[in-house]
């Protein structure tokens, strides 16, 4: 019995998902144009596949489970559950416009044609901003659209914004954000779900690891009390004896969003030679 898995062969995607079953510990080759493969240490039969067909193929139980973008799901629906959010793949769909656009509010659209390859998406977006549109459905290269005179504006994917910068456009309003989610297949079998459980328990100490930082620092015996509160930490942080007389090493686990203002705090409270390293796994 092996759980099937479907990722995207090649894309934005693509490098995420790969190096995320590789950080679970689970061994593969995807060689050249391989279209499956089975893992060496783990029951995983991965299909390497078109991000848009990975939906469908999970919905039929070709595959058990897989990785797509969220903003995959919401243009096209299929019954599957989204069992995880993986932290990779962030993206947002925004409406842009050229800079010749005179552009103050999201109002200036009423009218306007929108080339977009997430039209469904857009239409809502539209209809609940009481906005009536003109949506050119397109399959790909939207951002060149205003250039060659097929529409006034677009709406696409963005990360770091350059495509839509190269392109002479202005990003003006979001319209979803996005991000990888692991989906399941509604009537998975219980030795499958089996699998898949233990899958998670890895996938859940990886992300929970890459969010969270290790952080050693030395600090007075007086300054314990105070710092113990700046900390957040899974518990109570360790606290050790230095060899110097009156001070303490203290070690704890910190959020990686926290991380620059709980420094700062920490270093005003009397903390020093302050160590932050990242963890492998964190088991919770
Ligand atoms: O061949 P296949 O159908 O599998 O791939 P695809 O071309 O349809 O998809 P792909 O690889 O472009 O995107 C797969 C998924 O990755 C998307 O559905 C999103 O969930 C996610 N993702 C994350 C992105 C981006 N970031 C992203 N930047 N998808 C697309 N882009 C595009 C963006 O539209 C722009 O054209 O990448 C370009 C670079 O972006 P900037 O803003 O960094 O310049
Ligand atoms: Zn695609």
């Amino acid at each position: 019995m092996k759980l099937k898995i479907a990722l995207q062969k090649q894309g934005k995607l693509a490098d995420g998902s790969t190096e995320l079953l590789r950080k679970c510990g689970i061994k593969f080759s995807n060689g050249h144009g391989k279209l499956r493969t089975e893992a060496a240490d783990f029951p995983l039969e991965i299909f390497f596949l078109r991000d848009d067909d990975i939906p469908d193929y999970v919905a039929d139980g070709v595959a058990d489970i897989g990785i797509v973008g969220q903003n995959v799901l919401k243009e096209n629906p299929k019954p599957i559950d989204i069992i995880e959010h993986l932290g990779f793949g962030r993206c947002r769909l925004s409406l842009a416009v050229p800079k010749t656009f005179e552009y103050t509010t999201i109002e200036d659209f009423r009218g306007k044609r929108v080339a977009t390859s997430y039209p469904k998406i857009l239409a809502e977006f539209f209809a609940s901003n009481s906005i009536t549109a003109d949506i050119h459905p397109i399959s790909g290269s939207v951002e060149i659209a205003p250039s060659i005179g097929l529409a006034d504006a677009v709406c696409d994917l963005v990360s770091s914004g350059s495509t839509l910068f190269s392109n002479g456009l202005r990003e003006v309003a979001t319209v979803m954000d996005s991000e990888a989610v692991l989906i399941s297949r509604r009537d998975i079998g219980a030795a499958t779900k089996d699998i898949l459980n233990k899958l998670l328990f890895r996938i859940r100490s990886v992300n929970a690891s890459s969010r969270n930082k290790y952080i050693l620092l030395n600090a007075p015996v007086a300054a314990v009390k105070e710092i113990t509160k700046i900390l957040p930490g899974m518990k109570s942080p360790t606290v050790m004896p230095l060899a110097e007389e009156g001070w303490v090493s203290m070690h704890s686990v910190i959020g990686e969003q926290d991380f620059w203002e709980v420094v700062t705090e920490l270093k005003a409270a009397g903390a020093e030679g302050i160590l932050v390293l990242s963890i492998d796994q964190m088991i919770g």
